[in-house]
């Protein structure tokens, strides 16, 4: 059984955003308000179900799952695009691949040195996201 990934989390890092931001079509004015975020996670889990919310002072997104049940996902005040998606565990990782409109879509979640860690993945861009918790 892997190591836990609830609790709330908040953002110490955020590598290669902007291009990440790019490779989804954001566009600069929205680009230069998110690059500024220090986004907050929380992972619950209840049962087999898991609800994950990134939270900022710009917007929040929400969403939850079952792990190996694909799901209908909409990145609602993200890209706004229909995805597939589909989570599971690989090793001590949780990913998710989202398949769309965008190659190569999704992210990888892992507790490592008791941080949050986060690889978000579209097209040839990789966005690294680390978080501590929060007591
Ligand atoms: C979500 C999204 C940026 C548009 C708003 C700024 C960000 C945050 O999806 C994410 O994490 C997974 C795994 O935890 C859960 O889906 C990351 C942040 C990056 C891409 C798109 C910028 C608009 C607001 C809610």
């Amino acid at each position: 059984m892997p190591v836990s990934l609830c609790g709330t989390w908040d953002m110490v890092s955020n590598v290669n955003f902007e291009e990440f931001m790019i490779a989804l079509g954001i566009g600069l004015y929205t680009r230069k308000i998110a690059l500024k975020l220090k986004l907050r996670k929380v992972i619950e889990q209840v049962g087999d179900r898991y609800v994950v919310k990134t939270i900022s002072t710009f917007r929040n997104y929400t969403f939850s799952f079952r792990v190996n049940e694909e799901f209908q996902e909409f990145t609602k005040g993200l890209d706004d695009r229909h995805c597939k998606s589909l989570v599971d565990w690989e090793g001590n990782k949780l990913m998710c691949i989202q398949k769309g409109e965008k190659k190569n879509r999704g992210w990888r979640h892992w507790i490592e040195d008791d941080k949050l860690h986060l690889e978000l993945h579209c097209e040839d861009q990789i966005c690294k996201q680390v978080f501590k918790r929060v007591i």
